[in-house]
């Protein structure tokens, strides 16, 4: 008798397409044309036909609910100063590249090399592994999206994490009470976090728990506290960007602007370490006052 053997699990769409074609559905084009492009790069007829029913469904649904999510944003103006160097509290920083729209920045030297190896060291011991939000409920889930492991200091933990909170506030205009915890990630080689936003999905049931303390979230300062040996990008698809590591370098961009429209294309991913170690600290900024 022979064995009953599971069917082969169905490969889960790249973010990336999965954008491509939710805009193409905004832009009206049909089926039959998304399709061919998906045959073209290798995709199998049944597998690209129910893509694109699914995501088309879940487009319509986001364009009647939640228009503004797929509207034209269009970015304010950057929060950050316009000079390349800049004062940020106790802190003399360089701003290294800025984009327009949507808002991305490189900031240079947001923290010292101590300041980085005492966050490291602080947290060493502490790190557990790392979940993301449940769409449904609102609460928390470990998942195979977010490999890393992690912990978080409360608002004014200790000085270092003070500092950083007014470092972050005089560079953006936002009081410090708008800022999340700060998160300390760890990536193992072979550690990643898949494409996500950092906005909650106004569609998602569980979106309305989370946004009840301070609302949305409206930008977020990656910071990268060692250097990489390879791999471990911040890497943004949709504008072909890759941010490499490098020790007290802050990555920071927007993705809601006073239009209350979200920016899709700030999908981001970290990509897998390949050699070496990756500690980051992530801050997401809130519209308003942040208290779990
Ligand atoms: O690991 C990275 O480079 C990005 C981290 C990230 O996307 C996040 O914490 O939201």
């Amino acid at each position: 008798m022979s064995a009953v053997l599971d069917p082969p699990p169905i490969p889960r769409l790249a973010p990336e397409w999965q954008d491509w074609l939710a805009g193409n559905v905004v832009r009206g084009c049909t089926d039959a044309d998304m399709l061919s492009v998906m045959r073209d790069n290798g995709f199998q007829e049944h597998y690209a036909r129910v893509a694109i029913s699914v995501v088309r469904s879940m487009t319509e649904r986001v364009q009647q609910q939640a228009p503004q999510m797929l509207s034209g944003y269009k970015a304010d103006p950057i929060r950050l100063p316009a000079h390349s160097t800049v004062r940020a509290g106790d802190r003399e920083i360089g701003i290294g590249f800025t984009l327009a729209d949507p808002n991305v920045a490189l900031i240079q030297d947001l923290l010292t090399e101590q300041e980085c190896e005492k966050l490291i060291s602080l947290s060493a011991g502490k790190v557990t592994r790392s979940s993301v939000v449940d769409r449904a409920t609102g609460g928390d889930q470990i998942s195979a999206v977010r490999t890393s492991a992690g912990t978080h200091f409360e608002r004014g933990e200790n000085a270092i994490v003070a500092r950083i909170e007014q470092r972050i506030a005089a560079l953006t205009g936002l009081p410090i009470e708008n800022g999340e915890p700060l998160q300390i990630l760890y990536y193992k080689p072979g550690n990643e976090y898949l494409a996500h936003h950092d906005y909650f999905d106004p569609t998602d049931p569980g979106s309305a728990e989370v946004m009840r303390a301070g609302g949305q979230r409206i930008a977020t300062f990656v910071i990268y506290l060692n250097n990489v040996t390879e791999g471990g990008e911040t890497r943004f698809p949709e504008l072909s960007l890759d941010v490499k590591p490098r020790r007290g370098s802050a990555l920071y961009f927007e993705y809601l602007n006073a239009a209350g429209e979200l920016d899709a294309r700030c999908l981001h991913a970290g990509v897998p370490v390949v050699q070496g170690e990756k500690w980051i600290a992530t801050k997401w900024l809130r519209q308003g006052a942040y208290q779990r």
